[in-house]
């Protein structure tokens, strides 16, 4: 397979993953940083497709000839009801930062109302194609776990120290790249995404 894939975000670590899981399908593989005047869309939808779906048009009006993808995830905590989900990102604030995300995380789960909590967790993730300004395909994957009680590991990004996944008892920030791309949201909706592409 050959030609470029954008990737409609400007989270440098999704873009890192996204390379080295789909490298062998693309010429090149490209982010929101190739359209630099870019107002980013608001992420206004309330589900991950819904959102998925918001980055994916918004970067197809931009570029309509490119086959666009757009990755939108987050981790749902059984003992917040789901949350942060769809708000991952901002779950310590507009200002948030990976860092204040993972520490509010476990903060919030060492407060006594957790206490005897079960500790279980997932990532999700919904990968939507689009061209010419229309959806062209949609994945979605999602990989369970549970969040440890202090941070493990300096891999990966976002929550992944704080995340153990199913079967195993390190990290996400602690296991290999191959390890999580392996058995990730983003891999597993990805899988999703290659399959289609073969029978393009
Ligand atoms: P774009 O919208 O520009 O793609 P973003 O980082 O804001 O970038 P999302 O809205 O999808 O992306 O938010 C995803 C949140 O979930 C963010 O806080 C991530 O750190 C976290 N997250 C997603 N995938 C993750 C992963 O594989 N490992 C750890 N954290 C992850």
């Amino acid at each position: 397979m050959s030609g470029t894939l954008l990737v409609a975000t400007h989270n440098a670590h999704k873009t890192g993953e996204i390379r080295t899981i789909l490298g062998a399908y693309f010429d090149e593989i490209t982010d929101l940083t190739a359209i630099p005047g870019m107002e980013p869309p608001v992420e206004d939808g309330d589900t991950f497709a819904a959102n998925s779906t918001i980055k994916a048009l918004a970067a197809s009006k931009e570029r309509p000839d490119a086959l666009i993808l757009a990755d939108d995830s987050g981790l749902e905590v059984d003992a917040l009801g789901g949350g942060p989900g769809i708000y991952s990102s901002r779950y310590a604030g507009e200002d948030a930062t990976d860092a204040t995300n993972r520490e509010k995380l476990i903060e919030e789960l060492a407060k006594p109302e957790h206490a005897g909590d079960a500790r279980t967790a997932r990532f999700r993730c919904v990968v939507t194609v689009a061209q010419a300004g229309e959806v062209v395909g949609q994945f979605d994957g999602a990989v369970e776990g549970r969040i440890a009680d202090a941070m493990t590991g300096e891999g990966g990004f976002g929550y992944d120290p704080v995340f153990i996944p199913e079967g195993y008892d390190k990290s996400f920030g602690e296991l290999s790249a191959e390890i999580k791309n392996g058995m990730s949201h983003r891999g597993r909706a990805l899988e999703g995404f290659v399959a289609w592409l073969e029978k393009r």
